[in-house]
């Protein structure tokens, strides 16, 4: 049986969660937080999660993950079909992590974990995180999720990665990032209304004391 590693709070974790459940695969969790020890960067190169565990080795990053998953076992598409079609796919995908997840996470210090960010790293990430709303507006279809009618692997991802850019935005400067968005309020509650979405970020609460606990113990 597949083998994800990885913990309820990681939001990259929960959208290999969303795409297996999407897909109806079993799949077996082992709750594993990232590190650099040996045992584990022989698994996952950079020490991070989630991982996946397959029948033919292990897989990390996680829109690759979703890649393999959705080529491996193709009922329940979770990618579109076609060249171009797939080829939007990604770019949303990679749009989605490189101009809006990665920004905002260089603000996490000071917004989420207690800590305080350089005003320096305040003045870079606002002008690609514009680009990256403005790359979202330009790619989504609105239909009311982000290829049309159907949720696809791009959803998965910004089912996570709006929250929390939203979050940050707020935080740092006021902005509610998500009011720029075309659609998506419609797009959060179309994929929020659904009972794994639910399940996913219940766990994700209930772990998140002892996530900030072990963070400050570092
Ligand atoms: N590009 C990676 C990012 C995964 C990632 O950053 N995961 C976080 C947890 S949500 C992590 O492991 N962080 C520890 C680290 O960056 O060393 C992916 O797509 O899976």
């Amino acid at each position: 049986m597949l083998k994800l590693y990885g913990f309820a709070v990681s939001n990259y974790f929960n959208m290999v969660r969303m795409t297996l459940a999407a897909k109806g695969l079993e799949y077996e969790v082992v709750k594993t937080f990232p590190s650099q020890s040996p045992d584990w960067i022989s698994m996952s190169p950079m020490g991070k999660v989630p991982c996946l565990e397959t029948e033919h080795g292990f897989i990390a990053e996680t829109q690759v993950i979703l890649e393999y998953l959705d080529e491996q076992y193709p009922d329940k598409p979770v990618f579109p079909k076609g060249s171009y079609a797939k080829a939007r796919a990604r770019q949303l995908m990679h749009s989605l992590e490189l101009y809006l997840e990665l920004p905002a996470r260089r603000l996490f210090p000071g917004t989420l974990f207690g800590g305080r960010n350089e005003q320096l790293t305040i003045d870079e990430v606002k002008p690609v995180l514009e680009k990256g709303v403005r790359t979202l507006n330009q790619l989504a279809d609105c239909g009311p999720f982000l290829m049309g009618a159907s949720p696809m692997a791009p959803d998965y991802m910004a089912l996570y990665v709006l929250p929390l850019a939203q979050a940050v935005a707020k935080k740092t400067y006021g902005w509610d990032l998500l009011s720029d968005i075309n659609g998506s309020s419609e797009l959060l509650a179309a994929l929020n209304d659904n009972e794994h979405a639910q399940q996913f970020s219940e766990e994700s609460a209930s772990e998140m004391a002892e996530f900030v606990a072990g963070l400050s113990a570092k």
